[in-house]
């Protein structure tokens, strides 16, 4: 059993110092999380030794990278538990990944009037894409609520599903709440009811063992930067009878199988979905950060993050004036947004950088259901396999330093 020090000497930069010479304290993961030396090591292994073009070349090089990216899809069906390699179609992040759902599913096999439903707890990447679809095409959208406890009301989602909706996509986990969604539960539902699912996997994957064939989800998107892997490389994951049925979302090379001057035969999956010269060390790097957390093990991460959220939940809240946004920490990840009394949430975070405490201040890219709770802006603290309880006294330090300064 590895313990949290040993972890964090894999991740050079959070041995950093920032502003004047304070150790940084990074809260900030549910953005991004930092990297492991593993996976830095393997993307420069890649770039000083490999480097080459996949798919077209028969010199060496060119094998041994397309072999190093094919081999990293195969690590990710394995972590998410898809049937098949086909299964996993390479992407930027998570908002491409769902776009490329909504215009490739959804402009082929969507009609004007058909319902799709969404939640108020959406990120932006899986509003905005439903609503182009919308106005384009005449969709109607319908939203879970949240309810006063911050989880979803399933009463109105039974309900909703009675419009025999064709989609229903929802967050796995808030990125703004922590609320973790009973998404097996809600997959079952709207099966039952006739109706396709989406899963916005950004904040679940990389915190908690999530397997694709168990909760039976038809889609599921998320980004390789929040799961220690680079930036610039994503992932959809779609059922293979699902993707054989969608046409290519982009055109370009090494997604088709034959070009004529005014026609073209697709390829095969998962090519079929990765038009043009993909992110090649970023899939490498990312199959280098998969390999890094299955070593760690899941559990040990999501027991881990259980155990500094609910020390957080417990430190934050005997901070007069300060209000949680989020559930009780039994349904919740490693997030904890909240507002300060007569303090401004980007100056909460101003000040905390000061000492060196890097939180995130703003709508979180979900401004509905910001608006829901009828504020601008909340400040968050966010954990990871990394975080220390000291990380928490010192936030909470941080905070009363704030609350004497406003008095
Ligand atoms: N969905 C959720 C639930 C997210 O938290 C994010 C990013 C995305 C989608 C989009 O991911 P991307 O990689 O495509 O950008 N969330 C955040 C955040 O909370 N702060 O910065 C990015």
């Amino acid at each position: 059993m590895l313990s949290v020090e040993e972890i964090r000497r894999q991740f050079p930069i959070l041995h950093r110092q920032v502003r004047k010479g304070v150790p940084l304290i990074y809260l900030d993961s549910a953005a991004t999380s930092q990297k492991p030396l593993q996976v830095i090591e393997t993307m420069q292994r890649f770039y000083q030794l490999m480097n080459a073009n996949i798919h077209r070349g028969v010199h060496t090089l060119a094998e041994e990278s397309t072999a190093a990216y094919e081999k990293a899809r195969e690590k990710i069906a394995s972590f998410i538990g898809a049937s098949s390699t086909k299964e996993v179609i390479f992407t930027r992040n998570t908002t491409e990944a769902i776009n490329l759902v909504a215009y490739s599913w959804g402009r082929k096999f969507l009609q004007p009037g058909d319902v799709i439903i969404l939640t108020e707890m959406e990120h932006h990447s899986n509003l905005v894409p439903w609503q182009i679809l919308s106005s384009e095409k005449g969709i109607r959208l319908e939203f879970i609520p949240v309810q006063e406890d911050f989880l979803l009301d399933l009463d109105v989602y039974r309900r909703l599903l009675e419009l025999r909706p064709k989609l229903v996509a929802f967050t796995h986990m808030s990125n703004v709440l922590g609320t973790i969604n009973p998404a097996k539960d809600m997959i079952r539902l709207a099966h039952e009811a006739g109706a396709l699912t989406l899963i916005d996997g950004a904040q679940s994957v990389p915190h908690f063992a999530v397997n694709v064939r168990d909760l039976d989800v038809d889609f599921m998107a998320f980004s390789g930067h929040k799961m220690c892997g680079p930036t610039g490389i994503g992932v959809l994951y779609g059922k293979q009878e699902l993707l054989e049925k969608m046409p290519p979302f982009l055109g370009g090379g090494d997604m088709i199988k034959k070009v004529l001057l005014r026609d073209f035969v697709p390829n095969t999956l998962p090519h079929k979905f990765e038009a043009g010269t993909p992110a090649i060390a970023e899939a490498i790097g990312l199959g280098a950060a998969v390999d890094f957390l299955q070593e760690i093990g899941m559990d040990w991460v999501l027991a881990h993050e259980q155990e500094i959220t609910a020390y957080g939940l417990e430190r934050l809240s005997e901070i007069p004036g300060l209000k949680i946004f989020g559930p009780d920490a039994s349904h919740k990840g490693g997030v904890i947004s909240f507002t300060m009394q007569g303090v401004h949430p980007h100056d909460v975070a101003q000040i905390l950088d000061q000492d060196g405490i890097a939180v995130r201040a703003g709508h979180h890219c979900a401004m509905p259901l910001h608006e829901k709770f009828h504020i601008p802006a909340t400040t968050r603290a966010s954990f990871y396999l990394y975080s220390r309880k000291e990380e928490v006294d010192l936030l909470v330090a941080g905070l009363e330093k704030i609350l004497t300064i406003f008095g």
